[in-house]
């Protein structure tokens, strides 16, 4: 942070909108990524002097830099280069990757040169074309399709809504989007979160908020858990409507009550259970607002039943969670429950998130590579009967024993892919020694599915369920979740041949539905 009294740091203050005077501030942003990119384009049409530093770049991007007049190193960035000091930077926007612990931002900070990420420019420059109100949504697992729903939800009111942020489209580039909107659903990550001041002119004031689930993630980049899950609280300070927390976690309302937000905001719990005054959740079925309604003590709002949301595949318990806090912020901003009820009809969750590849011989394939953690592993196990279990990749730090642990019953077997194997085996050995174990030891790319599919096909019995669910990330035998989950479709694929009975089959009865 820039020394309170500086003309360096008066002059950041007051750059609090797109028509402040930018002219000549030396800005290093780091990292040329999608982040990076539009923080450089954005500055360099601000007038900014911007010096981009990154070790690899891409050949476009490198040429588009040039063109806009934006300066650019490359460099490992293991230490601080020559050139960046030289510079004499009044500002650093560090894309969300680099650890506050990075050579580069300890030298920022002990030299008091201010360090933003690129959501807190995004805010402050927020009122390019019109100033819309920004939804947070942030939690270890379900940001992306709560903000997918909530910004349906939305757009389906008549709202010019758009779904931005870690979701993979930087709010950088929302808020320049010479359309306008009405409203920004921000799906913030923990990175981004730990980037953001809280007070003073760069903190963000949102319409509503919410941390939807938290459980160990990325403690490799937070170092514990106590550090991830105040970045994740965050999200809540200065919320001006609503902050959605969820009542099966008691985390997320804990950090509702400590946060500071504006005078009338409120607290509203979503929950798989019975709804309270203030509160989303479901009774005998139909899934219910309970907080935006005069007469909430007595009555409740009818959104959608579990039997509808069932051949939509949206039964699920995570999936209903997420439709119940993505009802909550919809319904903030003034969305008829009517209209969240119709949009839900044509809503489709994104690939690779509990997706029905095949049903063959009785086994239902599914594919939820976005399992990328242990938390998202249990909501996938825990939508399912018996299950044969694709399980591992990198674990970033975290650890599977109690996920194990507690599903010992349902599994047929246990199938160990991804670097990170002797930790998962060894929780096998502690908890579940009699669930058949096997592991795939090959590292190549091309033969990690093939051969965990076949491994899986020779034990799956009629009416299980083969679940690659791999509780880590991917990084270390894919390109991404993505290219994970696409291997698993075609090796079973090639495996079924045309012998699958296509994905209509209904999934096992769901608890609760
Ligand atoms: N870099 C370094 N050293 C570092 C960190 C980064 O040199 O220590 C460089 C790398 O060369 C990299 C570049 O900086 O190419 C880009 O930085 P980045 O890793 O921050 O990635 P971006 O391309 O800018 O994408 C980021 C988010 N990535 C991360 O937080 C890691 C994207 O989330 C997000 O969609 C995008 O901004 C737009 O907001 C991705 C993600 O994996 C999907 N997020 C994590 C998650 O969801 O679990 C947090």
């Amino acid at each position: 942070m820039t020394d309170a009294a500086s003309p360096a740091s008066d002059r950041l203050d007051s750059l609090t909108s797109w028509n402040a005077d930018w002219r000549g501030l030396r800005v290093v942003v780091m990292g040329l990524g999608v982040t990076g990119f539009a923080v450089a384009d954005t500055l360099t049409e601000l007038g900014a002097t911007v010096l981009v530093v990154a070790p690899e770049v891409d050949d476009d991007r490198a040429r588009i830099l040039e063109v806009i007049g934006a300066g650019l190193l490359r460099h490992p960035l293991d230490a601080v280069p020559d050139e960046v000091v030289d510079f004499a930077p009044e500002l650093l926007v560090a894309s969300p990757g680099f650890h506050p612990d990075h050579p580069v931002l300890t030298w920022a900070a002990d030299s008091s040169i201010a360090v933003w990420g690129d959501i807190e420019l995004a805010w402050r420059v927020r009122d390019k074309v019109n100033t819309a109100e920004w939804i947070l949504v942030t939690g270890t697992n379900g940001k992306t399709t709560t903000v997918q729903m909530a910004a349906t939800f939305l757009a389906a009111n008549g709202l010019r809504a758009a779904p931005c942020g870690n979701i993979g489209v930087p709010v950088l580039d929302a808020v320049r989007d010479p359309g306008g909107f009405d409203v920004l659903v921000v799906e913030l990550s923990s990175y981004q979160l730990h980037h953001l001041p809280t007070s003073g002119p760069g903190a963000l004031h949102p319409w509503a908020s919410t941390v939807l689930n938290i459980a160990d993630d990325h403690l490799d980049w937070h170092g514990s858990f106590e550090a991830y899950r105040d970045a994740k609280a965050t999200v809540y300070e200065n919320t001006k409507v609503a902050c959605v927390y969820n009542r099966a976690d008691e985390a997320t309302r804990r950090m509702v009550e400590d946060a500071e937000v504006e005078e009338g905001a409120r607290a509203i719990g979503f929950g798989l259970d019975v709804p309270g005054p203030s509160d989303f959740g479901v009774v005998e079925g139909i899934l219910c607002d309970r907080a935006f309604l005069d007469d909430r003590r007595s009555a409740a709002l009818e959104i959608i039943t579990l039997d509808e949301l069932e051949p939509r595949g949206l039964s699920a318990p995570h999936v209903v969670a997420n439709i119940l806090a993505a009802s909550a912020l919809a319904r903030s901003f003034g969305v008829p429950v009517g209209v969240i009820h119709d949009a839900l009809g044509s809503f489709r969750l994104d690939a690779h998130r509990i997706e029905t590849v095949a049903v063959s011989g009785g086994v239902r394939w599914v594919d939820d590579s976005k399992a990328t953690n242990p938390h998202a592993a249990e909501a996938s196990l825990r939508a399912f009967g018996t299950v044969v279990w694709i399980v591992g990749g990198l674990l970033k730090g975290v650890d599977a024993d109690a996920l194990v642990a507690a599903h010992v019953a349902r599994l047929r077997a246990a199938i160990v892919i991804g670097v990170d194997r002797a930790a998962l085996v060894a929780a096998f050995r502690r908890h579940a020694p009699e669930v058949p174990l096997f592991e795939v030891v090959t590292d190549d790319t091309e033969t990690v599915m093939p051969d965990a599919v076949a491994l899986a096909a020779a034990v799956a019995e009629e009416g299980d369920t083969v679940l690659l669910a791999p509780a880590a990330a991917s990084m270390d035998q894919f390109a991404d979740y993505g290219d994970r989950g696409r291997r698993f479709h075609d090796a079973v694929g090639s495996m079924l041949g045309g012998e699958a009975d296509g994905d209509t089959a209904p999934r096992e009865p769901l608890p609760g539905a």
